[in-house]
């Protein structure tokens, strides 16, 4: 098979061109999902889409497709790759953008190399992967890949009661496909790592075998708002305290986890957040993760005999809402060796590696041989604007992936 390359300049414009997408005047970098700045993302990639000559699809779910070759109900689907353009708040310009953009690179630089591939190859920009605004996190791929109702995700509301279907129509992005209108015959999705180890390491490409498993919940923790000078401390009933108990918990669990957990309290609001006053409530969210279902599993159940310890200790009432649960996947072991061999085929070094953040490829796997690859963090930093991999890492892993797609569907 002849070695070619993507055309760099054009990726590394474009990922330039699409995170200057949705700063605000200070310049911070926030593209929400369904929000009227990933609409502006959306219509971008889209038209770079329409540009490269593929055939554009939208789903319910507003996931956003292009196709090069034709779909057949009676052949198997295409090959798939891709990831998400939606981001958090003051986000870096590569989580997920360079999945999409170096996907559809990967396609657009096959159909001027001439060749032709055997099946549909296909790129694919997944609704609300971040799941910031909407939970839960990846939900236009968990319902792409049926594990999750479109209704429910539809449904799903925001802080400000707008519905994540009502903010797709009025965006434009309410699609006309039905979810999963193709089934992919593989998946394949390029990222940053996100954390710290290629670069601590050296190592050019991860080769991801595997993701960890998630679980998000909402705690609200209910006492009595009083006044914060005559209130003898004997009588209070102060959320905040309980709140704050509930966070260093979360962090001594998961530093007696000797790695094996990770947990933060993300998001924390207090009522009625007045310096007078004795917080009466507080809303928190905990994002706990582990590769070891079972560890995953009992840290929940350590947490809620927690809570119910700590509402007596307090007096205040604690509820917990489930916001997200994704199991730990291994992924397609052919596929994470044949990533592994085009490394090497390129002169690049790679370990195999789990990653530690969610990814759309994580409910792909369960309908698809999936895999990913990875190339490295600047300080292991992501979900920052801070965020950055130099670019000759990110044209070496527009490159894997290139010649990956290039051995799966050029015989
Ligand atoms: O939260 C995550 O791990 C991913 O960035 N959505
Ligand atoms: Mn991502
Ligand atoms: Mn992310």
């Amino acid at each position: 098979m002849s070695k070619i390359s993507i055309n760099a300049d054009r990726l590394l414009g474009r990922l330039r061109e699409l995170g200057e997408i949705g700063r605000d005047p200070s310049g911070h970098l926030t593209r929400l999902a369904a929000s009227d700045a990933d609409k502006l993302g959306r219509d971008t990639f889209i038209r770079w889409v329409q540009t490269a000559g593929l055939d554009v699809r939208v789903d319910r779910l507003g996931n956003i497709f292009g196709i090069w070759g034709e779909l057949s109900p009676d052949r198997p689907g295409p090959l798939l790759v891709g990831s998400h353009i939606d981001t958090v708040i003051d986000a870096g310009k590569l989580d997920g953008c360079y999945g999409v953009l170096a996907g559809l690179e990967v396609i657009q630089t096959l159909m001027e190399s001439g060749k032709v591939p055997d099946f549909p190859i296909a790129v694919a920009a997944f609704t609300n992967e971040e799941g910031v605004r909407f939970a839960p996190d990846m939900m236009g791929s968990a319902v792409f890949a049926g594990a999750l109702s479109a209704d429910a995700a539809l449904g799903a509301f925001d802080t400000n009661g707008s519905t994540l279907g009502e903010e797709l129509e009025r965006i434009g992005y309410a699609g006309a496909e039905p979810v999963g209108f193709f089934r992919p015959r593989a998946y394949l999705e390029l990222h940053i790592e996100q954390g710290p180890v290629l670069e601590r390491e050296g190592v050019d490409i991860g080769v991801v075998e595997g993701v960890q498993g998630i679980s998000w919940q909402r705690i609200t923790v209910e006492g009595q708002a009083n006044h914060a000078g005559t209130t003898p401390m004997s009588m209070r009933r102060d959320a905040g305290v309980a709140a704050a108990r509930i966070t260093t918990f979360l962090d001594e669990l998961a530093n007696a986890g000797a790695g094996a957990l990770v947990a933060t309290v993300g998001c924390i609001n207090f009522s009625p957040n007045a310096v007078n006053v004795v917080p009466g409530k507080v809303s928190l969210t905990v994002d706990m993760r582990s590769p070891d279902l079972t560890i995953l599993k009992s840290a929940e159940t350590r947490l809620a005999g927690y809570l119910d310890r700590l509402s007596g200790q307090t007096g205040c009432a604690i509820s917990s809402e489930r916001l997200a649960m994704t199991d730990p996947v291994l992924f397609d072991k052919d596929l994470v060796r044949t990533i592994e061999r085009v490394a090497a085929a390129r002169g690049l070094s790679s370990r195999r590696m789990t990653s530690g953040a969610g990814h759309d490829a994580q409910l792909l796997a369960d309908i698809a041989p999936t895999a990913m690859i990875f190339v490295p963090s600047v300080g292991g930093i992501s979900h920052s604007p801070k965020e950055h991999t130099p670019d000759d890492h990110l044209v070496h892993g527009a490159n894997v992936l290139l010649e990956t797609v290039q051995s799966l569907s050029l015989a």
